[in-house]
């Protein structure tokens, strides 16, 4: 929930929660006040039904004394006159508006009466007790089962005579005008033997009826606690008092207040309330509204500038509240943090772009230069530098040497930049120059190459870095980037491959390095696809004139590129580390082939060539063992050819495993002599049974005399060593007789037969005929 949304809901809830409170409570104390009142009015309302009871039954008492002190009345009551007694009664009661008259002589007994039989006792003896005590008395009596108010005063002639008294009914009559006088309710109700005997009330009557069945219990009993209590059933407020109790009858008067007449105001004051209540909340909410707005715009502001110094934008404008408040402190402190992460995000990007040994910019900032300048459309040259012995200066003196060196030359170049160059970083030990405004001095390379290579002074022994530099030109040698520094890479490779300085990158050279990488890429696919098989060139011995051995040649057809010269792949597979899974292949496939030949009855003997990793493999002799025995071969059907070049690599490991070659009786002979540079005192200390002469000697020897003199005395040399001899290259007849004649063991070349597959030779082998040749020792 958004924070506004939140703090203007919390100021709400207070003010609803705090309004209802004092609301509730409020309504309370007014409800209680007004039944209290309401209490008081029933009090003074009975009050005032007595007094007006007794001011009524006194006003009856004044009457009743003019009658008892009128002359012809007394003398009636003295003579016992009783006709004349009840009509003067009868009148004066008429007069009185009396609903009841009494006349009793001295003992209460009745004389003459409205409602009592002449001679009957006192009806009402309480009173008359009362009259006797006081002289006279006034009070609410019971006949018939009516209630009266009643006066009952001596007559007397002077002395006392006798009784007179009269009353009225107390009836709907009172009940309304004391409804009249104090707004209450009246009902006068009369028990007799537990009966209603008669019911007053200011109610319709049956409503009146209803509420005494209601009380009736507590008026019974005599229970007048009915004031005070106010449920939400009851209709009224009750107030009851005991008029009259004797005999077996009770009079009761109960006063009431209806709920509807009590809490009127009370009702209409509740509906203000609320009307208040719910102005108050509609201000309330305006009021939490405005404020919690003005206390969250500042905080929102805050958060979107926040959020804009997120994205990485400025923010400068962050106007909120006083320097002092807590807003103001965000902001400044928003402020400075901006700052700090200007200063850090500086700090990473000059981190990003350059290299943390030699604080030279790095391969990005570079490439961002070289795309820039190719932009800018200007020539311009770049140097890939890379040391040479670079880990063997790691191995041997340590990396922090090695760390040394690379900072050494990372401040060569620095103080070489003018503002025509700039040095950078790529990678591992390469650097990379950029060299623009080429046209001014031509020869700059050399004292750049001079300085650069000057001996390093580390740890008092002078480390002389051997590099190698590989150079393209914009726009000659590329117009991208990527393309510029694949090729300046490519230069550097032919550099370091060439073991000189400096390479300029040679068109062309992009297209071979592809074309490379597709070969090394697909060789792999080229055993399992059966793209690659073997060629068989036989040799001849010169003594018998009979082919007895081949040599197996390897053979590429690309599926795409055509044909590929094993010098190529040869090479490509020994620098990519596939050379292993050929050579396993050929002589598996060769192994294969000669035990099918050998079922066939040719006992031919097939000499292999071994590239330099072959020979330092130290598992290749028993692979040829394994070979040899599960193809049930001779050791002398394989032989094999070794380069000197591929010996002289590491003499040590070489001479193990073509001793252990010898060991196992295979034939092993030197390819390509002469074109090394290992002397023949060399391959003296080596397991060798043959040297095989390299065709360039032989191809033209027929015609270059050189070449014959340097043939024959390497067969001279080679005899003595008791080595065999063979030449490769023999193209025609006349190389072939000289070779013959200066002892050449065995002959090799187009002029016998070209490679084959392994399919024709023995077709071929079998229209071989026997070659005559001149023995050696005739006169040339
Ligand atoms: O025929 P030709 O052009 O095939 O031979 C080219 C070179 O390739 C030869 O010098 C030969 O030594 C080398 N070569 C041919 N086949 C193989 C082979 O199976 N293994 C190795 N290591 N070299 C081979
Ligand atoms: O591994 P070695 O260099 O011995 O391989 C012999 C290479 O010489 C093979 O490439 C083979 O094709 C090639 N070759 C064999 N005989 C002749 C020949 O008479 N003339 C020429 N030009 N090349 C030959
Ligand atoms: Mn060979």
């Amino acid at each position: 929930m958004r924070f506004r949304t939140r703090l203007m809901l919390v100021l709400l809830t207070v003010v609803i929660l705090s309004q209802l409170a004092t609301g509730a409570a409020f309504l309370r104390a007014t409800q209680n006040d007004i039944i209290v009142k309401g209490n008081q009015r029933l009090e003074v309302g009975a009050n005032v039904f007595q007094q007006l009871l007794s001011a009524r039954g006194d006003q009856l008492g004044n009457n009743i004394a003019i009658l008892a002190d009128d002359f012809g009345f007394k003398s009636a009551v003295s003579t016992q006159d009783n006709e004349t007694l009840y009509s003067v009664l009868a009148n004066h009661g008429t007069r009185a508006n009396a609903d009841i008259v009494l006349l009793t002589d001295l003992d209460g007994r009745v004389l003459a009466g409205s409602h009592h039989a002449r001679d009957s006792a006192m009806p009402f003896p309480q009173l008359f007790e009362r009259a006797n005590l006081n002289g006279s008395a006034v009070g609410v009596v019971v006949t018939e089962g009516e209630p009266y108010e009643f006066a009952l005063l001596p007559v007397r002639a002077p002395h006392l005579i006798g009784w007179v008294g009269m009353g009225f009914l107390i009836n709907e009559t009172v009940t309304s005008e004391i409804k009249a006088l104090t707004g209450l309710d009246v009902s006068i109700v009369t028990y007799q033997q537990g009966r209603i005997s008669s019911l007053s009330s200011s109610h319709p009557e049956a409503l009146a009826l209803t509420l005494i069945n209601d009380n009736s219990e507590q008026l019974q009993n005599g229970d007048y606690s009915l004031t005070g209590q106010m449920t939400p059933d009851d209709e009224y407020l009750s107030y009851s008092s005991m008029l009259y109790a004797g005999g077996n009858a009770q009079t009761h008067v109960l006063l009431q207040l209806s709920r509807n007449e009590l809490l009127g105001a009370y009702r209409s004051l509740r509906w203000q309330l609320l009307g208040i209540v719910a102005l108050i909340l509609i201000a309330t909410a305006v009021v939490a509204m405005w404020s919690a707005r003005s206390i969250s715009r500042p905080l929102m502001a805050l958060a979107s500038a926040a959020k804009r110094i997120g994205r990485g934008e400025r923010v400068d404008d962050l106007a909120s509240g006083t320097r002092h408040s807590e807003t103001g402190q965000l902001a400044s402190t928003l402020l400075t943090m901006q700052d700090e992460i200007a200063k850090r995000e500086a700090v990473l990007h000059y981190q990003s772009r350059h290299d943390l040994l030699t604080d030279l910019p790095n391969r990005i900032c570079a490439e961002e230069e070289i795309e820039r300048a190719i932009a800018a459309g200007s020539a311009f040259i770049l140097m890939r530098l890379a040391i040479n012995n670079f880990r063997d200066i790691k191995d041997t003196f340590g990396y922090a040497l090695g760390d040394n060196v690379l900072v050494t030359l990372a401040k060569r170049l620095h103080q070489l930049e003018s503002g025509r160059r700039s040095a950078y970083r790529l990678d591992g030990d390469e650097l990379l120059l950029m060299h623009v405004d080429i046209e001014t001095d031509a020869d700059w390379r050399r004292p750049l190459f001079a300085a650069l290579s000057a001996p390093i002074h580390l740890d008092r022994s002078p480390i002389t870095p051997s590099l190698s530099i590989g150079e393209v030109h914009f726009p000659d040698h590329g117009d991208s980037t990527q393309l510029l520094l694949r090729r300046a890479d490519i230069a550097l490779d032919m550099a370091k491959r060439q073991r000189c300085i400096h390479q300029r990158y040679q068109q062309g050279q992009d297209e071979l390095h592809q074309r490379q990488l597709t070969l090394i890429r697909d060789l792999k696919r080229a055993v399992d696809n059966g793209e690659l098989w073997m060629a068989y060139q036989p040799k001849v011995n010169t003594r018998t004139g009979r082919v007895n051995q081949c040599e197996a040649l390897m053979r590429w057809q690309h599926p795409t590129l055509g044909f590929i010269p094993p010098d190529e792949f040869i090479a490509l597979a020994e620098r990519s580390g596939q050379i292993g899974m050929l050579t396993n292949w050929m002589l598996s496939h060769i192994c294969e082939q000669l035990a099918r030949w050998k079922q066939r009855d040719y006992h031919l003997s097939v000499a292999v060539n071994l590239s330099t990793s072959d020979v330092m493999d130290p598992g290749l002799c028993q692979r040829i063992a394994a070979l040899l025995k599960q193809y049930q071969l001779g050791a002398r059907q394989l032989s094999v050819e070794v380069t000197e070049s591929a010996m002289m690599q590491d003499v040590e490991v070489a001479t193990r495993t073509l001793l252990e070659l010898g060991r196992m009786g295979l034939s092993i002979a030197i390819d390509d002599y002469g074109t090394g540079y290992s002397s023949l005192a060399q391959i003296k200390r080596l397991p060798v049974n043959e040297l095989k002469i390299d065709k360039s000697f032989v191809l033209a020897l027929d015609t270059q005399a050189d070449d014959f003199t340097i043939v024959r005395s390497t067969i001279e040399m080679g005899h003595s060593l008791g080595l065999k001899v063979v030449a490769e290259g023999v193209e025609n007849r006349a190389s072939a007789e000289l070779l013959s004649e200066v002892g050449c063991d065995h002959l090799q070349g187009y002029w016998i037969a070209k490679p084959m597959p392994s399919d024709a030779l023995p077709a071929w082998l079998d229209a071989f005929e026997t070659l005559s040749l001149p023995t050696p020792g005739l006169p040339v």
